[in-house]
């Protein structure tokens, strides 16, 4: 039982240290954030030795040794289970541990397989609208059993497998008996990273994507362009970011850069889905490709200011076409997001152009007419690309078939849940944002109010219920850049997240949430995520 120990103790150490194993409290962990499902878990306590960890596939799994997502996921988890851990670290802290012989004793030698099976979809291909996400979890002693649909869903499991384990000041690692049996709540928990008003380097994308694999978000959605900025480098219309990005080598996203979020994002079980919003929040679209905005007058004069997208010319059609065919080849996700948020009719309503249609239509001055017509065109190239859009609820209330639209993302404040019934009325799916807005002036400290939010407090059927398939907490960038972007967003997401994948019923108070969720923010601080602290207090391990 000593073959781990380097040194030889005298027998004064070895009271010592028999001294220090009665003051030691083994700390435990505080589970699982976000809460699944169903967990049972016993105070039968197992060791777990970093150098007789292993993975193991099962034999009737589909998956086996090669599948890229699990084989990465291995890596990485391995990591995650045990911080700290070094092959010298791991050596040297065993030896220095005395507690470590006696738990040997205990709890045997430490050594664990994790015996992985997934049971119907391979590793080809990406994360999708209908991916399954459910995984069972069962660990005992020495043997842990991972057993999930999908390879996502066996990456949920690995995610909760991680937070079982805790550490003592030895880095020694523990983790009780349990049972897992987890599903999400909803299908779509998504995160939105605004680069437009600030440029976020693909490294800092890439850390916010680890950090939502911890919260087990699954959609990044890229509002991606916008009136400051146009960082995307498109190959069709390379002027786009040349004269429309802040500047147009270092602040711009090539294709490259773009593979490499998909591809971060897919091995981590997270669709990217990006958005080019119009015709409104364009302003920068129009350095690099002119005559696709609007010209304001004033009076008879042009006033030298632009307007939304103009809605009259078939050369916009021609144009957004060409640009969402090539968005859509590069981004593999079925769905794309559209905006059609806050767009201004008044430029519109100047030019002598934009009237001549109007009454050449027979629109009269209703310019909301003008502006279903947009759609019309916008939904029929979205179909040809056999995508499926998601649009602001702006575009609902500005659609002559409002039911004929797909996906519909609610961010008004106000009656928000006035507004999922009427949305899921007429019988289209709906994404909640309103009330996780995380750009709002709001002390910091008010986790809670994005804790306690019930999506499903609307008077509806279960159909209805159904059309509701998911939130998104929205990080607008005006006010965020690289420099704060993980302590804006973390641990505030986090409580978004426990609302999108954990059972309400089980998750609704606060006070209780409250000593996981600063737990969780401590083990993310242990990851490298800067989370902002919810209170008083410290973590063992502290950014530094
Ligand atoms: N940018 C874009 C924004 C917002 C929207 N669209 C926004 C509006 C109001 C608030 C926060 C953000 N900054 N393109 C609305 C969807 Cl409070």
């Amino acid at each position: 039982m000593f073959i781990y120990t380097r040194y030889f103790f005298p027998s004064f150490t070895w009271h010592f240290f028999v001294f220090l194993i009665i003051l030691q409290r083994v700390p435990s962990s505080e589970g699982v954030w976000p809460m699944p499902q169903k967990i049972s878990q016993s105070s039968e306590q197992y060791l777990l030795n970093p150098e007789e960890f292993s993975f193991q596939y099962a034999e009737d799994s589909i998956t086996q040794a090669g599948c890229s997502v699990m084989d990465a996921a291995f890596k990485r988890y391995f990591k995650l289970f045990f911080p700290g851990y070094t092959a010298d670290t791991g050596k040297l802290s065993l030896s220095l541990s005395l507690s470590l012989s006696i738990y040997i004793y205990i709890c045997g030698m430490g050594n664990f397989t994790m015996v992985v099976r997934v049971q119907e979809e391979g590793c080809e291909g990406y994360p999708s609208a209908g991916s399954k996400e459910n995984y069972k979890l069962s660990v005992s002693a020495g043997h842990g059993e991972l057993t999930a649909n999908t390879v996502w869903g066996a990456l949920r499991g690995l995610e909760s497998f991680s937070q079982l384990i805790y550490e003592d000041d030895y880095h020694t690692y523990y983790i009780n008996k349990t049972e897992i049996e987890d599903f999400p709540r909803f299908e779509y928990r998504g995160i939105l990273l605004d680069t437009s008003r600030h440029f976020l380097p693909v490294k800092t994308i890439l850390k916010a994507l680890d950090a939502m694999a911890y919260n087990k978000f699954n959609v990044l959605h890229w509002h991606i362009v916008d009136d400051s900025s146009f960082p995307y480098q498109s190959q069709s219309f390379p002027k786009l970011s040349t004269k429309g990005a802040f500047h147009p080598q270092t602040h711009v996203y090539t294709q490259v850069d773009v593979h490499k979020v998909i591809s971060h994002a897919r091995l981590r079980g997270i669709r990217i889905i990006p958005e080019f919003d119009s015709p409104g929040h364009t302003q920068s679209w129009g350095k690099g490709q002119p005559d696709l905005l609007t010209s304001c007058y004033k009076g008879s004069q042009p006033s030298g200011t632009f307007g939304p997208v103009n809605p009259t010319l078939s050369a916009t059609y021609k144009f957004m076409a060409h640009l969402l065919r090539e968005v859509s080849t590069l981004f593999p996700d079925s769905y794309i997001h559209l905006g059609g948020d806050e767009v201004d009719l008044s430029c519109w309503k100047s030019n002598p152009d934009v009237r001549v249609f109007m009454s050449k239509m027979g629109f009269g001055t209703d310019y909301g007419k003008l502006e279903s017509l947009y759609w019309k065109s916008m939904m029929s190239i979205t179909a040809t690309l056999n995508k499926t859009s998601i649009v602001w609820q702006d575009v609902f209330h500005h659609h002559d078939i409002p039911s004929s639209l797909d996906v519909v993302e609610i961010w008004r404040g106000g009656c928000y849940m006035c507004e999922v019934r009427k949305m899921t009325a007429a019988g289209v799916r709906v994404i909640l944002a309103s009330p996780w807005y995380l750009d709002q002036p709001r002390p910091i400290h008010e986790w809670s109010h994005y804790y306690t939010v019930r999506p499903f407090a609307f008077m509806g059927t279960e159909h209805q219920r159904r059309l509701l398939i998911g939130g998104e907490v929205c990080m607008w960038g005006e006010y965020v850049d690289a420099t704060n972007l993980a302590p804006y967003l973390w641990p505030r997401a986090s409580a978004a997240a426990e609302r999108l994948w954990s059972d309400e019923a089980q998750t609704s108070s606060v006070s209780q949430a409250y000593p996981r969720l600063a737990d969780f923010r401590c083990r993310l601080l242990r990851r490298g995520v800067q989370a902002h602290p919810l209170f008083v207090g410290h973590c063992k391990h502290e950014y530094e």
